[in-house]
């Protein structure tokens, strides 16, 4: 049975449908008694956290841990016990957004710019703006950090967060804005990140709003108040798992206080809540006895957990759905919701034909509810683990209660996740009896044409994702909306020439400038001279330099005087992988000339030395103030 108040939602939904037009966003309705109700589209909540696995709940049988209020908004929600991301950050961000598998958006890794999702991508809050919505993203971005990928490019109309795939110090720092602005911040992200997005929701606006509030927490640095460390350190956990946890907790303190401002504010009434997380744990802890953590395409790696909250008395808030549904579905699902056309060219699909289902009345075989139940439980849902270049493996795919793993170029594995959800028993068909006398031949037989039947859907369908030319697009110049920051993670080192840490992950630096120094694709469309401004380390008795080499033919030489950068001390629990945050010297030099082209932007020591770090190079348009 349909609630009276859900149904009245429902009417509201089909009014729409019947008036709807672009930036209308609200609507008369028409009631018995001829007395008008204004009714208003539903907000929109997408909480997300970092790295926070499936089994990171307490609600999920992890007993060192406690997290009342993500447990009760999962509990009262529409929960997919199912639901499949990627194996990290920037692709699952991406799939969330566009409704897409990542490498057709481009964003297919972490780091040096693969995170960059295509700025022809239609996002959430791009079409949600048709509708009237306003837009706010809180948090982390990684999706691409220069115009115009950034997230006002994308959509959104406010920011405060951080655009690179880790943010190094929950505690002070520079966040950005909207206007590609860099903001000093000193206090606990966790709660900053919650405070501004609260204050966007709770402004008093005519418009609905889509607020996505994207938590940096769990993700390294490992670092929390001590309050929320206090509470975990007794449990008798490794400092790594206290750490982790307890910035869990310290999340899971704010979703509650949020909520309840929201509640104050008469908001949460008219609020769909939306949470989940975007890949496995970060670490090998409790996984509800799942193969696989973060970067793994195994069940741990990607299953995560899964609830959209439907304000009031709606018939899905509470269910536990088993079918398998992924990020790709979010936008469809919220399209459907709100009656915007759902694009054709999407590779996820709308959950709402389930979330709306009248589960009381039961289905028969070759009804159409029957078949439609069927086609959610078959669909065939992909993972792929990119990194620099396309490769198709590891990757995978579930359809049914089948998972297909392609672990390498011709490893392929085969489980009955439903008995099997550890991933312990490969059935695929190499492993299994072929003599037909065996008198398990033919179960054998069934496994052997369902690993056939997948491994070919799986290669056919990644064929059609694929695309093994993809680079990372060229800085545009032209599309900034102020100073451009050339990172050093951002850029390609040559030579001699390397970062810090081996892979150049975000906020990482180039040491050792050798003699091919370092260079950045850059675009634009227009010859304009630029203010320069050079982060560096100089570590040397005598002064040393660099030369710029831009498309002029004229090199430009900045001098660099002997200055050390100074690490700024951090608050963290347990000693990180990344590079620590750093205070930096900085030249600048005026008049430098950039000529219209498709080029690089390469920089060169005056004199290799060991002792010359650059962080970044900034591009300020002479006539900006
Ligand atoms: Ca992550």
């Amino acid at each position: 049975m349909k609630s009276p108040m859900f149904t009245a939602w429902a009417l509201l939904l089909l009014s729409f449908l019947c008036t709807c037009g672009p930036a209308q966003n609200s609507q008369a309705v028409k009631q018995s008694g001829d007395q008008m109700v204004e009714a208003k589209l539903p907000n929109i909540l997408f909480i997300l956290t970092d790295d926070q696995g499936i089994g990171d709940l307490s609600l999920h049988g992890n007993d060192s841990i406690r997290t009342p209020n993500m447990d009760r908004l999962l509990t009262e929600s529409a929960r997919f016990s199912r639901f499949y991301v990627s194996p990290v950050c920037a692709p699952t961000r991406a799939s969330f957004l566009s409704g897409k598998y990542a490498p057709r958006t481009g964003a297919v890794y972490v780091t040096r710019r693969r995170e960059t999702m295509d700025d022809g991508i239609m996002t959430i809050p791009e079409y949600l703006r048709h509708a009237g919505y306003r837009t706010g993203l809180f948090g982390k971005w990684h999706n691409g950090s220069t115009s115009p990928y950034r997230p006002e490019d994308q959509g959104f109309d406010e920011f405060l967060g951080f655009t690179l795939g880790h943010f190094n110090d929950y505690f002070n720092g520079e966040l950005e804005n909207e206007r590609n602005e860099l903001v000093p911040f000193s206090g606990d992200l966790t709660q900053i990140l919650t405070d501004t997005a609260a204050a966007f929701m709770l402004e008093d606006s005519e418009d609905p709003f889509f607020a996505m509030l994207t938590y940096q927490a769990p993700h390294t640095p490992v670092q929390v108040a001590d309050k929320y460390w206090d509470a975990v350190k007794s449990r008798g956990l490794t400092d790594y798992n206290t750490g982790i946890y307890a910035m869990i907790e310290s999340v899971d303190d704010r979703i509650g206080q949020l909520l309840d401002r929201l509640e104050r504010g008469s908001k949460l009434d008219n609020t769909i809540v939306i949470f989940s997380t975007d890949n496995g744990p970060n670490g090998d802890r409790y996984r509800m006895g799942l193969k696989g953590t973060k970067g793994q395409v195994d069940e741990g790696g990607v299953r995560v957990p899964f609830g959209i909250r439907f304000p009031g008395e709606h018939p899905a808030n509470g269910n536990d759905f088993q079918y398998p549904a992924a990020h790709i579905d979010l936008v469809p699902t919220l399209l459907d919701i709100v009656d915007l056309p759902v694009p054709e060219n999407l590779d996820g699909r709308s959950l709402l034909p389930l979330l709306n289902l009248d589960w009381g009345a039961g289905t028969s075989p070759g009804d159409p509810a029957d078949s439609m139940l069927r086609s959610f439980f078959f669909r065939d849902i992909f993972v792929f683990k990119q990194g620099f270049h396309f490769k198709p493996y590891p990757g995978s795919m579930r359809s049914g209660p089948y998972l297909y793993v392609l672990r390498g170029e011709e490893e392929h594995e085969l489980y009955a996740l439903r008995r099997d959800t550890a991933q312990e028993n490969n059935l695929y068909d190499n492993q299994l009896p072929r003599d037909v006398n065996d008198p398990e031949w033919e179960a054998a037989d069934l496994m052997r044409s369902i690993s056939n039947d997948m491994r070919e859907r799986y290669a056919a369908f990644t064929a059609t994702v694929a695309r093994p030319d993809l680079v990372a697009p060229p800085i545009d110049l032209d599309a900034a909306n102020g100073p451009v920051r050339l990172l050093a993670h951002e850029g390609e080192p040559l030579g001699e020439t390397r970062f810090m840490g081996e892979y150049g992950w975000a906020n990482d630096w180039f040491v050792y400038l050798g003699l091919q120094g370092a260079g950045w694709p850059i675009v634009t469309r227009k010859t304009r001279t630029y203010d320069v401004t050079v982060r560096y380390h100089l570590d040397a008795d005598t002064d040393n330099g660099v030369v710029f080499l831009p498309n002029t033919g004229r090199k430009v030489k900045l001098t660099l005087k002997p200055a050390l950068s100074e690490e700024i001390p951090v608050a963290d629990r347990t000693k990180r992988k990344e590079v620590y945050p750093r205070r930096w010297a900085e030249a600048t030099l005026s008049g430098f000339e950039i000529k219209e082209g498709n080029t690089s932007l390469r920089i060169v020591p005056l004199k290799p030395h060991p002792g010359l770090w650059i962080k970044s190079v900034t591009l300020k348009r002479a006539n900006l103030k």
